[in-house]
C-alpha cells in the first residue's frame, strides 16, 4: 500500500537514503530540509512523488503549523521519520562548547519533539501511523567525547519507549532505529566543523554501515503488518560491538 511519508533532514545523509528508498518502494515522501537547493534537486531526482518541504525542525511555531500548511492531499501522513539530527564536536565534556551542546538539543531532542507533538494527533485520530525515531548505538554506549550526543539520543531512545507506553490501544507504531558507525554520510564531516580529513580517519580500514542500510531497515519496518511494532533495532557494522568498560590503571 502507497504510504505518505514525512522524512526530516531529507536532503543527505540516512535521509536521502531514505526518500530514495520509499518512493523506489512506491510511496510519497514528504522531503523536508533547511535547503532549498539541495530539496529542489531532490524532487527533480525522484519526481511527482515527492513534496519539497521548507523546514527547520527547531522552529516550532513552523513545526506545530503542521500539517495543515500542507496540501490537503498530503496531510494525512502515515510515517514520520525523525532522522533530523547532528553531532557537534567530539572533545572531552570540560572543553566542549556550550554553544555546540545547544545545538544537538536543539535539533536532536526539541526538533524530534516539535515534529512528533505536531503529527501524532492526527495519527491517533486516523488510528494509523508510524514514528521512526532515529536515534544512535551512542543512546546506550557512552564513549569519549560523546557527552552530550549521547545524551539526546538516550533521549530520543526513551522518548520512542513512552511514546508506545501512550499509543498502545491505538493503531499507531513507534520505532526507534540505533544505527552505530555508519560511514558515507555528512555526520562526521560536520561533528569536525568541515574537517573531512579527520571525519575521514573515523572511519579508516573499517567497513562502516552505509546510508542505504539505514533506509533498508526503514523499509523493513514500513512493510511490516500493522499488528507488528518494532521498538527498537541496534544495528552495527560487523567489525564493531559494544567495547569493555574503561579501567584506568596505575
Ligand atoms: C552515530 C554513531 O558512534 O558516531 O550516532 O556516535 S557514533
Amino acid at each position: 500500500m502507497a504510504l505518505t511519508i514525512l522524512v526530516t533532514g531529507a536532503t543527505a545523509g540516512f535521509g536521502a537514503a531514505m526518500a530514495r528508498r520509499f518512493v523506489g518502494d512506491g510511496h510519497r515522501v514528504i522531503a523536508a530540509a533547511r535547503r532549498v537547493d539541495r530539496l529542489e534537486a531532490l524532487r527533480k531526482e525522484l519526481g511527482a512523488a515527492v513534496l519539497a518541504l521548507t523546514l527547520d525542525v527547531t522552529d516550532a511555531d513552523a513545526v506545530s503549523a503542521l500539517p495543515g500548511s500542507l496540501p490537503a492531499d498530503w496531510r494525512d501522513v502515515d510515517v514520520l521519520v525523525n532522522n533530523a539530527g547532528l553531532a557537534r564536536g567530539l572533545d572531552p565534556a570540560h572543553k566542549a562548547s556550550m554553544a555546540d551542546w545547544d545545538h544537538m538539543v536543539a535539533v536532536n531532542v526539541s526538533g524530534m519533539m516539535h515534529m512528533t507533538h505536531a503529527l501524532l494527533p492526527g495519527m491517533v485520530a486516523r488510528n494509523r501511523g508510524h514514528v521512526i525515531n532515529i536515534s544512535s548505538t551512542a543512546a546506550i554506549y557512552p564513549y569519549p567525547g560523546g557527552h552530550v550526543y549521547g545524551a539526546s539520543k538516550a533521549f530520543v531512545t526513551q522518548f520512542s519507549l513512552n511514546l508506545r507506553a501512550d499509543l498502545v490501544g491505538t493503531g499507531v507504531r513507534v520505532t526507534d532505529l540505533e544505527p552505530g558507525l555508519v560511514g558515507g554520510t555528512e555526520f562526521s564531516v560536520n561533528r569536525f566543523g568541515g574537517d573531512a580529513e579527520r571525519a575521514g580517519k573515523v572511519y579508516a580500514g573499517t567497513v562502516p554501515l552505509t546510508a542505504d542500510d539505514i533506509a533498508e531497515a526503514a523499509a523493513w519496518v514500513v512493510g511490516l503488518p500493522a499488528h507488528m511494532n518494532i521498538n527498537r533495532m541496534e544495528i552495527m557494522p560487523t567489525c564493531q560491538a559494544p567495547g569493555p568498560l574503561a579501567i584506568k590503571r596505575a
